[in-house]
This record gives structure tokens, C-alpha cells and sequence, in this order.
């Protein structure tokens, strides 16, 4: 495109072209012509993060309807169209270039006939809308870790969340060089009918990693939309994978040990298994509640929060049990509710928020009152079970001082969690950086919930937790775990938990506060105070210090039944999970680290020969040895 400047020219007020040529990189004014002459906007705004500038943007999205003004004057509501109320995992995919292959696991297309869907899709998808255009950061500014990225979108609902939720980037683009590696993100909502995306059967995001560029269309769910949430996340793991560290779907936080020292952890969980309750745990101090980004500098694993903020699910938030989000949701700090139910009065209502709701309201649905049915006759909940708030993290009492530290914090621990009603203990250690990168991370198995489209409660394959946003072939993805590992000096353990261990009744084994003190289990591990006992799959802790921990930080009883019945090892289940395992790397043609098929066949003999000595159902105290560290 030669004609980029009289493009802009022509579409840009003299006040936007000179906003936005402040910005000295002929490759953003190139991207933003393209994309003007694709998407034929009415106008153009150009945002330059000045108050004046951010303030409209919030007030656009209230005046045009895609959002609604609350009782607390700083909050609103979104509502997204009934049938958008999720990520689409069957409509995103990877454009491959003809030649490259992403592997079984992943969905893709050939790039050429991906952009020209994309491309006829976005066509003239402006024209009676104002375009915006953002500029932001990716993990703190002016570090070895940070990315810019360009944000055009058609949605001011879009642009608005990510003033919450990311680092604004307008300064930042402005010192960039001419060859800064920049992630391109273009959006549209498309068609709207009462301020909502009528042409979802048309939805689609297509990731064109050989242009570092993500078109979204047709929807405005955020987890579809916010390109620097999971559309980037899924640039970042190619980059990552050319630059030898780790892009990562985990929460960062600080747990807080005794005589005041703190242990960084992150964490990998499914959407909607206890992330973000986990990293912002009583006592301990959140950095980061999603994306992380992981580099080994000077040996050590150090890692910053990618975001600023959180889209958090909503659903069973309550004063009790998550008493810092409650207040900031009842504070004056800016928050934008989604698909909730919205009382006459403006106040917002979700599902299991240990409140009366009012029997009717506002909700995706429109007007709402108990008893309502949708097409199939199915009862309208009040709220959806994907209900989300978005929030910046500055107003959370706990958060860690060091969100913006430039140079990351050193991580003492890495753990991975899913819904899994019957095999993993509630916590265990790995042996080792491989065994952990194997048997926990590469290993990980959840049930599906309300983040996705599609049923939930259905076993799935997740590795890293990281599954639906993987862009490198899978095999090669835990080969850069493990060489990740190798060239560190420092390697962070690795743990498993587990939240939903059921009994046979199907009951919960555990409370939800109990993760507290797997937490501080880890802390006491990593600094080596607490012995582990050796089982076929890892280390669990022993008795008398959970029941120490239990009674120091929840004020609880915890029984030696409680105990044995938790960390019993189920060896059948263990077993038909490595099956599981096994067969999906099998399809995994090629590409699997050689070591990932031993390290699992020695976990099998493991079991077996503890099946043989002490049966189906291993009681920990009949595993008598224990060791005073692991070999990490
Ligand atoms: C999220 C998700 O919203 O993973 O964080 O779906
Ligand atoms: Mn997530």
C-alpha cells in the first residue's frame, strides 16, 4: 500500500493524523491505513491516553449503548448477545502458511484462504462506526519484557476494558525504533442490534502469526475481542519459542512465610478453576491473575504479569469468601460488569453471591424475572454462568508491590490445577523439573466449564493449562519447557493441585479455603523446613504439618481421616490416566520429546509396583519413606 498517507489524510481530523504521526513508525501508520481501507469507518479516533482522551472512550461506550451506567457512578454494565457469552475455540484458528503444520492439536487453515475470510468478513464492517485505535504494552514498560501492541477496534466497550486491563502504550510507541517487534490486533463487532453482535454464526478470530497480526469479527465476547488477552497470548508463545522463554496462561503471586520473607508462584489453571482465587489467597500479595510471561535472566526464573488488571468470573464471588474483590467491586474504583443481572436500582446481581437477588431486573436476556424461559424452554438464570467483572488491580489492597518492576520477580514455584474429580492428590511436588514439566504440566487433564462454548463438566486434555492458546506444535512446546529448565540455576519446583477431588458420593474432599495451606506447604518447601513422603507420583506433605498449617492459618481441625481419604493413591484411576496421556501424544506425530514417553512409563512402574505391595487404594501412611528435599 503506497498510498498510506493520503489514506490517513484523508480519513484522519487534523487532530487524529497528528496524534497519531506523533508516533514516529511507518509500519503502525501502515497497519492503521490497511485497516481503514478495509473497514471503511465513519471516522477515526485515535487515542493518546490523555485523560481527556480515555474519558471519551468510556463515555462513547455508555452513549452508544454498549454499556450502561450503574448505581456506583464509576461502574457499568455489558451485556454481550446470548449466543456470545464465551470464547469459541472452534472458530479460532491459526493461519498456516502453505509448508507449516501446527501439529494434531491445533485448529488451522491455510493462511491465504484465512486471510481472505477474515479480510471478507472485516470488509467495510465500519461503515456507519467510529474506529478506534489503542496503543499499549505488554508486561511492564521499558523492560526486556515488555510488547507493544496496536489495538483497532470498532468497539468502545473493547477499547475501554483494556484502559483497565493492560499498560497504556501511546509514550511507549512513541520511543520505539523503526524494527520493534509490534503484535497487530483488528477487530470488529460487526452487524449490532441493540448494541449487540447479530452476525455470531459468522464469528471467527484468525491468527496470522506470520504477520504477528489477530483479526477478530462478529463477536464482542472479551475472551474473543480483547486482542491483548488471549489473541496476543498465542503471538506471544511463537515468540517466545524463537527467543527461548516462556509465554504462560498463570496468575503470579506472593505467598507470605514466616518471618516475613515471600515466595513468588505462578500458576496454570483452566479458565474458571480457581486462578484467580488462588493468587489473590488471604495473606498473600497478587502480581498478576492470567498471562504471565517467564525469562530465565541471570539463572533464575524470573516472571512479570503481562496485564494490570483482571476480567474475572464473577460467579460465586462473594463477601465471604473473596472479601478483597468484594470491596473493590463495592468501591468507587472503575469496574465494568458483564452478563450479569442489573436490579432496577443499578445494583449488579450474579449466580452464588451469597445475596437475595431481586426476581426481576435487566440481564443478557433483557428484561428478566424469575421463571423466565428462553426458545427451548429452558430456564433463564439471573445472571450467566460466565459473568465477568473487569477491574484494574491498583484498587486491590493485596496487590504486590512489585507489578511494575521492570525486571520480574524470581519464581520459588510453579504449579499447575485442574478440575479433576478423581486421580491427583489435593497437592503434590514433583522429583524434578522433568518429572513436573511431564507428569504434572504435559499431563494436565480438566473438566470444561462456562469460559468456553460448549458443555461443561466434559474431561479434557489441557497441558499447561495452556492448551487453547498454544501456536508452536505441542510436542515442541514441552521440549522448550524442559530446555527452559536445563539453562536455569535456580529452577523453581513444580506442584500439582488439585481443588475438586471428590469422594465416591461425589461429594468435594476439600473446602475452598483449603488451598491456603497447600500455599504455605509450598513456601515451607521451597525453603526446605518440611519433609515430603514419597509416592508413585510425587511428594506429598506429611500429616502433622498440614495439621500444623491447617490450625495456624485457617483455625481448623484437620483429621487424620480427612488426610487419608485426600491423599489417598488411587492407582486405578492413576493408571487409565496415563492411558489417556499416552494416546493423546501418540497422535502427536513426530513432534514429542522422546524423554516424555520414559518419564511417563517409569511413573507406570512405579504404580504398578506399589499396586502389587500395597493394592488399588494406597493409603499415604502405609508409604513409609520420606525425604528431606527433592532433587530440583
Ligand atoms: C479468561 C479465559 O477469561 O481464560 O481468562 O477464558
Ligand atoms: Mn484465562
Amino acid at each position: 500500500m503506497n498510498n498510506y498517507m493520503s489514506i490517513l489524510e484523508s480519513s484522519l481530523t487534523d487532530a487524529n493524523l497528528r496524534k497519531l504521526l506523533t508516533i514516529p513508525n511507518q509500519s503502525v501508520h501502515r497497519f492503521i491505513a490497511d485497516a481503514i481501507e478495509l473497514c471503511s469507518p465513519m471516522k477515526v479516533f485515535v487515542c493518546d491516553d490523555s485523560r481527556m482522551d480515555v474519558e471519551y472512550i468510556r463515555r462513547t461506550a455508555i452513549a452508544r449503548g454498549e454499556e450502561t451506567p450503574l448505581a456506583i457512578p464509576t461502574h457499568t454494565v455489558h451485556f454481550d448477545g446470548l449466543h456470545d457469552q464465551a470464547r469459541d475455540r472452534e472458530q479460532t484458528v491459526y493461519l498456516v502458511p502453505k509448508g507449516d503444520s501446527l501439529g494434531e492439536h491445533l485448529l488451522q487453515m491455510d493462511r491465504e484462504e484465512g486471510l481472505e475470510l477474515a479480510r471478507k468478513r472485516l470488509k467495510g464492517s465500519m461503515e456507519n462506526k467510529k474506529m478506534v485505535v489503542r496503543f499499549f504494552c505488554l508486561g511492564p514498560r521499558d523492560s526486556v519484557f515488555s510488547i507493544p501492541c496496536v489495538q483497532i477496534t470498532d468497539s468502545f466497550y473493547v477499547a475501554h476494558s483494556e484502559d483497565l486491563l493492560y499498560r497504556r502504550g501511546y509514550d511507549f510507541f512513541r520511543r520505539l525504533t523503526e524494527d520493534a517487534e509490534i503484535f497487530w490486533m483488528l477487530h470488529s463487532s460487526g452487524k449490532l442490534m441493540h448494541s449487540v453482535s447479530i452476525d455470531w454464526q459468522r464469528r471467527g478470530v484468525a491468527i496470522d502469526y506470520k504477520e504477528n497480526t489477530v483479526y477478530s469479527y462478529n463477536t464482542q465476547y472479551a475472551g474473543n475481542t480483547i486482542g491483548l488477552k488471549k489473541l496476543a497470548l498465542r503471538l506471544a508463545i511463537r515468540r517466545a519459542d524463537r527467543e527461548r522463554w516462556l509465554a504462560e496462561h498463570m496468575f503470579v503471586m506472593a505467598v507470605h512465610g514466616p518471618n516475613r520473607r515471600k515466595t513468588y508462584i505462578s500458576g496454570a489453571f483452566p479458565s474458571g478453576s480457581g486462578k484467580t482465587s488462588t493468587s489473590m489467597i488471604p495473606g498473600g500479595s497478587i502480581v498478576g491473575d492470567d498471562l504471565a510471561y517467564i525469562r530465565n535472566i541471570n539463572g533464575a526464573a524470573k516472571a512479570v504479569n503481562v496485564e494490570r488488571g483482571i476480567f474475572g468470573i464473577i460467579r460465586s464471588v462473594s463477601a465471604k469468601d473473596d472479601p478483597v474483590i468484594w470491596e473493590v467491586l463495592n468501591s468507587h474504583e472503575p469496574a465494568i460488569f458483564s452478563n450479569v443481572l442489573v436490579s432496577y436500582e443499578g445494583i449488579p446481581y450474579w449466580l452464588n453471591d451469597g445475596r437475595t437477588a431481586p426476581n426481576r431486573g435487566v440481564n443478557f436476556s433483557g428484561d428478566w424475572f424469575e421463571g423466565k424461559k428462553d426458545v427451548n424452554g429452558e430456564e433463564i438464570p439471573l445472571a450467566h454462568k460466565n459473568a465477568r467483572y473487569t477491574i484494574g488491580l491498583e484498587g486491590l489492597s493485596n496487590v504486590d508491590k512489585t507489578l511494575e518492576d521492570p525486571n520480574g520477580v524470581e519464581l520459588g514455584a510453579i504449579i499447575y490445577g485442574g478440575r479433576d474429580p478423581d486421580t491427583c492428590v489435593p497437592i503434590q511436588e514433583s522429583f524434578d523439573w522433568i518429572h513436573g514439566v511431564v507428569t504434572i504440566g504435559a499431563s494436565l487433564e480438566s473438566e470444561s466449564t462456562a469460559a468456553t462454548l460448549g458443555p461443561s463438566g466434559i474431561r479434557k486434555f489441557q497441558p499447561f493449562s495452556n492448551m487453547d492458546f498454544i501456536s508452536i506444535p505441542l510436542g515442541r512446546y514441552i521440549q522448550n519447557h524442559l530446555d527452559f529448565g536445563e539453562f536455569l540455576q535456580r529452577k523453581p519446583r513444580i506442584y500439582g493441585v488439585n481443588y475438586f477431588l471428590r469422594d465416591t458420593e461425589g461429594d468435594f474432599l476439600n473446602g475452598k479455603e483449603d488451598k491456603r495451606v497447600w500455599l504455605q506447604w509450598i513456601d515451607l518447601r521451597v525453603h526446605n523446613e518440611v519433609e515430603a513422603i514419597k509416592t508413585p507420583t510425587g511428594l506429598i506433605p506429611r500429616y502433622d504439618d498440614l495439621s500444623s498449617l491447617f490450625r495456624e492459618y485457617l483455625d481448623k481441625e484437620y483429621t487424620r481421616e480427612q488426610y487419608d481419604q485426600q491423599f489417598m493413591v488411587r492407582v486405578p484411576e492413576l493408571l487409565a490416566k496415563l492411558d489417556r496421556i499416552e494416546s493423546e501424544y501418540r497422535d502427536c506425530v513426530g513432534d514429542t520429546p522422546a524423554l516424555l514417553a520414559t518419564v511417563l512409563e517409569e511413573q507406570r512402574q512405579r504404580l504398578i509396583q506399589a499396586k502389587s505391595k500395597f493394592g488399588d487404594y494406597i493409603s499415604p501412611n502405609s508409604l513409609q519413606a520420606t525425604v528431606q528435599d527433592s532433587s530440583t
